[in-house]
């Protein structure tokens, strides 16, 4: 899969070549290309913002640059989906990045400022398909940090990215709960002990104590996930 990320904070991307994404560039699974929006500006001081038309405070990014970046990385065949993230967009979800692993190429154009001049999301769906994306019902500064997240939660999904394959067998078996406590060694530390059901030995009754704590999570932090 080829990722690109359109942004004037570049560095932001760094955190993607830190472990779990890095090893699946190095295995040539993910083609990730992060390019400065400002290298598509030609005025002295680089510019990519502008006041809104109608007023209102803060500024716009303006299009030409986001057009000329476009035009360099799109493909001809539009065989391509532009994601700008977006605290109007529709809400990511597990099922987003399962949806977007399947993709040949995936660009994220990132705004900052009061966002992109609507023209450009426009533009962009005359050439490739485009979304709106919402990390969460948060405002951020910009579109770089939501990008971030999404580009991991799509890119361990690429069969070959994750090293553990039984991470994702057993998460996909997982029917839409809250995951349940984990416990590692020692069984006794600092006077709190690991549930007794987990050392029993008896599997039957450690998958039916995991599913009722699944059950009596959700129920407490998130009711919204569970069948009425
Ligand atoms: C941009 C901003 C006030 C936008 C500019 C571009 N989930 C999520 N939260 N926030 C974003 C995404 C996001 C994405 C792109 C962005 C925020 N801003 C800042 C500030 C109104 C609109």
């Amino acid at each position: 899969m080829r990722i690109d990320a359109i942004t004037i904070f570049p560095d932001y991307f760094n955190a993607l070549d830190i472990s779990l994404l890095g090893k699946a560039r190095e295995k040539q699974i993910l083609d990730m290309r992060v390019h400065d929006l400002r290298k598509f500006t030609f005025d002295k001081h680089k510019t990519v913002d502008d006041s809104p038309y109608g007023g209102g405070a803060g500024m716009l990014m303006k299009p030409e640059p986001w057009g000329l970046a476009l035009d360099e990385i799109l493909p001809e065949d539009g065989d391509c989906t532009v994601i700008f993230t977006s605290p109007a967009g529709e809400q990511f979800k597990q099922a987003t990045a399962a949806e977007l692993a399947n993709e040949k190429q995936i660009v994220f154009a990132c705004g900052r400022y009061e966002g992109i001049d609507q023209r450009v999301v426009d533009y962009a769906s005359t050439k490739a398909k485009v979304r709106l994306i919402s990390l969460g019902d948060y405002v951020l500064n910009g579109g770089e940090v939501a990008a971030i997240a999404m580009i991991e939660a799509i890119a361990r999904l690429i069969p070959g990215v994750i090293g553990n394959a039984e991470s994702l067998v057993e998460e996909s078996h997982s029917d839409g709960l809250l995951e349940y406590p984990s416990y590692t060694k020692p069984s006794s530390w600092r006077g709190l002990e690991v549930p007794q059901v987990l050392l029993s030995g008896n599997h039957a009754l450690i998958a039916q104590w995991r599913k009722d704590q699944q059950i009596e999570r959700t129920r407490r932090v998130r009711p919204d996930l569970l069948p009425e």
